[in-house]
C-alpha cells in the first residue's frame, strides 16, 4: 500500500488522538457472534507501549526491506532490533503479504478492561468515504491479532496464544498455508510472485509499482516462504466507476480503520481459544500480528498489513 504518502496521516491522526477524549459509556466490547460492535464515536485516547520485537518474518511485499530499511549484512537480529527501534519511535513496518508476521514482547503488560477496550495497533488506515456511512472503505489491510499472557512467569512466549475475533474470523479459511517464490526470470509486473496454498489456490503477488528492491527479506536469502494461519475473505473490491480498488474496513483488525476512530480499538475479551471458545485473560505480555488477506489490488499492490506502534488505551 501507499506506506509513506501515508505518514502524514498517520501524524495527523495521533495528533488527533491527544485532542479529544471518551465520554462516558462509549465501547467498542464485542456482542455475540458477529463480531466488534459498530461504535462510530471518537476517541479513545492511548499511550505507547514500548515493546521489543522478538520475531519478525514479512511475507514478500513492495516495502520489504525498506521498512524496515535493510542495509548490506543485515542479520535477522538487527532487522529484529531496528524494527524494535522503528515501532518504540511510533514509525512503520510492513509485514508483506498475506501471512507475514511479527511477534513483540510488551515491555509492560496491557491489562483487560473490563467490558472496554483496551488497546490500540496503530497503522496507516484512511477512510476514502464518510466516515459517517455504515460501510466503509479506504485503505484497510487487516492484520490479525493474537495475543498471549505470560502464565508461566518466565518472561518468554512460550504459553498459548489466543486469536482476537473479528467480524471476519468465521468467515475466513482457517489453517491455510501459502508458499512463495522468487520472481521467475521471465516474471512480469503482474505476475510477479507465485504463490500456491495448501487448499490448491494459487496466485500472483504482482509488482505494479514496479519497485526495484527485492520483495522478499534479504536477510533471510530464501528461495521460498511459508505462512501458516487464517485466510480472511478478500477485502478489495473492484470499483468500475473510480476504477479503483476499495479497500473495505473489517472490525476487530490492525491497519482496518483510522487510528482517531474507536473502531481502531482492540478488546481483549475478544479472545478466542483454537476451538473459538472465549477465554478470559486478566492482562496481555505478547502480541502477535499478520497480515490476514492475500490479495493483490492493480497498482496499490498486495494488501499487506502496516503497524507503527502499540497504545494501551486510558479512560477517564
Ligand atoms: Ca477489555
Ligand atoms: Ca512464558
Ligand atoms: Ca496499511
Amino acid at each position: 500500500m501507499k506506506l509513506f504518502r501515508n505518514i502524514f496521516h498517520l501524524t495527523l491522526t495521533a495528533t488527533l488522538l491527544t485532542a479529544t477524549s471518551c465520554s462516558e459509556g462509549e465501547s467498542n466490547s464485542n456482542e455475540g457472534d458477529d463480531g466488534p460492535t459498530i461504535c462510530p464515536t471518537y476517541t479513545i485516547q492511548g499511550e505507547i507501549v514500548n515493546i521489543t520485537v522478538i520475531d519478525y518474518k514479512p511475507a514478500p511485499g513492495q516495502f520489504i526491506n525498506q521498512a524496515p530499511e535493510y542495509t548490506a549484512g543485515d542479520t535477522y537480529e538487527i532487522i529484529c532490533k531496528k524494527a524494535t527501534e522503528l515501532l518504540n519511535n511510533g514509525d512503520m513496518i510492513s509485514l508483506g503479504a498475506w501471512g507475514g508476521y511479527v511477534t513483540l514482547k510488551l515491555n509492560s503488560p496491557i491489562e483487560n478492561i473490563s467490558g472496554k477496550s483496551d488497546m490500540r495497533i496503530v497503522g496507516n488506515a484512511v477512510y476514502a468515504n464518510a466516515s459517517t456511512e455504515s460501510v466503509r472503505f479506504g485503505s484497510s489491510e487487516p492484520g490479525i491479532v493474537l495475543v498471549m499472557q505470560d502464565t508461566n512467569g518466565n518472561g518468554l512466549a512460550d504459553d498459548t496464544w489466543y486469536e482476537l475475533k473479528g467480524s471476519e474470523t468465521v468467515n475466513g479459511i482457517d489453517d491455510y498455508t501459502v508458499i512463495y517464490h522468487q520472481p521467475a526470470e521471465n516474471a512480469t509486473a503482474d505476475n510477479y510472485i507465485y504463490w500456491e496454498a495448501s487448499n490448491g489456490d494459487s496466485g500472483y503477488i504482482n509488482n505494479s509499482g514496479h519497485h526495484e528492491q527485492s520483495f522478499f527479506p534479504m536477510w533471510l536469502n530464501s528461495e521460498t516462504m511459508t505462512f501458516h494461519g487464517r485466510r480472511l475473505p478478500d477485502n478489495g473490491k473492484f470499483n468500475s466507476s473510480t476504477q479503483k480498488y476499495d479497500l473495505m474496513c473489517y472490525n476487530g483488525y490492525a491497519d482496518c480503520h483510522p487510528n482517531n476512530t474507536n473502531l481502531s480499538c482492540l478488546d481483549i475479551d475478544n479472545a478466542i481459544d483454537s476451538n473459538g471458545k472465549k477465554v478470559n485473560l486478566s492482562h496481555i505480555n505478547f502480541i502477535k500480528i499478520y497480515t490476514g488477506v492475500l490479495q493483490s489490488n492493480g497498482p496499490l499492490g498486495e494488501c499487506s498489513t502496516e503497524i507503527a506502534k502499540i497504545e494501551r488505551l486510558k479512560y477517564e
